[in-house]
């Protein structure tokens, strides 16, 4: 099988209201979605994201750029591509755009591999798993205060998660400590749940937050600091009992082999797009195996199923890519969804119900 052409498609999908973090403002999720065709007639789907239509031009040049190490190849040569394409964007630097570019690439040469052997591909990685916890995201935004929040929080439950994680800023501790005891009030002890700072805070403010916060029993306290400060990031991990999390903002392998040798975080997060596709990881599934750290994948939800491994504690539910999809994603009793038996990725692209959000 031969990779004959890329297509794109620029989608800009608006939220009903803006959200905010710590760090962003966020109007629209912007996709682009890829297409691998094949001298076989089968195709291999896969997207990048950002905020804003503008970025989204700049990831759009990038594929441009990798074409010369992806056409005209086998997929199941996966690997070798990945490892020209990465070595091609030497010259940009090995993060940021080049990267993004690279992971609708890579996971649309794996959901070709998927479709030619008619497996999923949590099968072919060896997970074969048939289901996996979730934690709702998508809400509890900076944006709502302690009532909504608690009522967003009932919310979730009502749509059956058993976990869940609302958003910390840069407010007094009594203002950060109200917004998780209105959630803890509302979802009872037993649901599990997480807090995202964002990288809003001091490293001495992280550590004083997170003392007060050690009472409600969260699963992790995520992001405090920025994201460089591997070396703030441990030492509010060893200041605390409660788990820190982090790692989405990190490249590949040697994004997360900094974090890991400095013991940055007691759970990492990488994040498909960050990590360039499956390919690259399934090898930092190994490196945090290696150092005994378990991880949660970051966003893209339909995408991270896959990547449920031994290691993996939930999967995080984010609900803006559901509309790129045919398939949806169900919850059952205990708040676990299932990973798709369908070949490949087991999510396809919805082109005609996209039609009214291209540009
Ligand atoms: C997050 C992810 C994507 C956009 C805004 C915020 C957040 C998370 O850090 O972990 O879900
Ligand atoms: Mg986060």
């Amino acid at each position: 099988m031969r990779i004959t052409q890329i297509e794109t498609a620029r989608v800009d999908l608006p939220l009903a209201e803006p959200l905010l973090t710590s760090m962003h403002r966020i109007a629209s999720v912007s996709c682009l979605l890829v297409t691998l065709k094949t001298d076989e007639g089968v195709s291999g789907e896969g997207y990048a994201f950002c905020f804003g239509r503008e970025r989204l031009l700049v990831l759009d040049a990038m594929i441009e750029a990798l074409k010369p190490s992806v056409i005209g190849r086998d997929p199941f040569q996966v690997e070798a591509i990945w490892t020209d394409m990465f070595r091609s964007m030497n010259f940009f630097g090995q993060a940021g755009v080049a990267i993004i570019a690279m992971t609708p690439i890579d996971v649309a040469c794996w959901d070709l591999v998927g479709k030619a052997t008619g497996q999923p591909l949590h099968r072919l990685f060896g997970g074969a798993r048939e289901r996996v916890p979730l934690y709702a995201s998508g809400g509890m935004w900076l944006s709502a205060g302690p009532q909504e929040l608690a009522e967003e929080a009932r919310g979730f439950l009502d749509q059956g998660f058993k976990a869940m994680k609302l958003r910390l800023g840069n407010l007094p501790v009594a203002k950060n400590i109200a917004r998780v005891e209105a959630v803890r009030d509302a979802i009872g002890p037993d649901i599990a749940l997480m807090a995202d700072a964002n990288q809003g805070l001091s490293v001495p403010d992280a550590i004083r937050l997170g003392r007060e916060l050690e009472r409600f029993n969260l699963v992790w306290f995520e992001e405090p600091v920025p994201t460089w400060n591997h070396h703030g990031h441990a030492e509010i991990a060893r200041a605390l009992d409660t788990a820190l999390a982090s790692g989405e903002t990190e490249y590949v392998r040697h994004g997360i082999q900094n974090m890991l040798e400095r013991r940055a975080a007691d759970i990492l997060m990488p994040d498909l797009q960050r990590m360039g596709g499956y390919t690259e990881f399934r090898n930092v599934i190994g490196q945090m195996a290696a150092f005994d750290v378990p991880f949660s994948p970051h966003i893209f939800t339909e995408h991270s199923l896959h990547l449920a491994m031994p290691g993996c504690l939930y999967v995080e539910h984010m609900p803006w890519f559901a509309a790129l999809f045919h398939e949806t994603m169900e919850l059952d009793a205990e708040g676990m969804t299932a990973i798709p038996d369908r070949p490949g990725v087991g999510f396809t692209f919805d082109h005609d119900a996209l039609d009214a959000h291209r540009f």
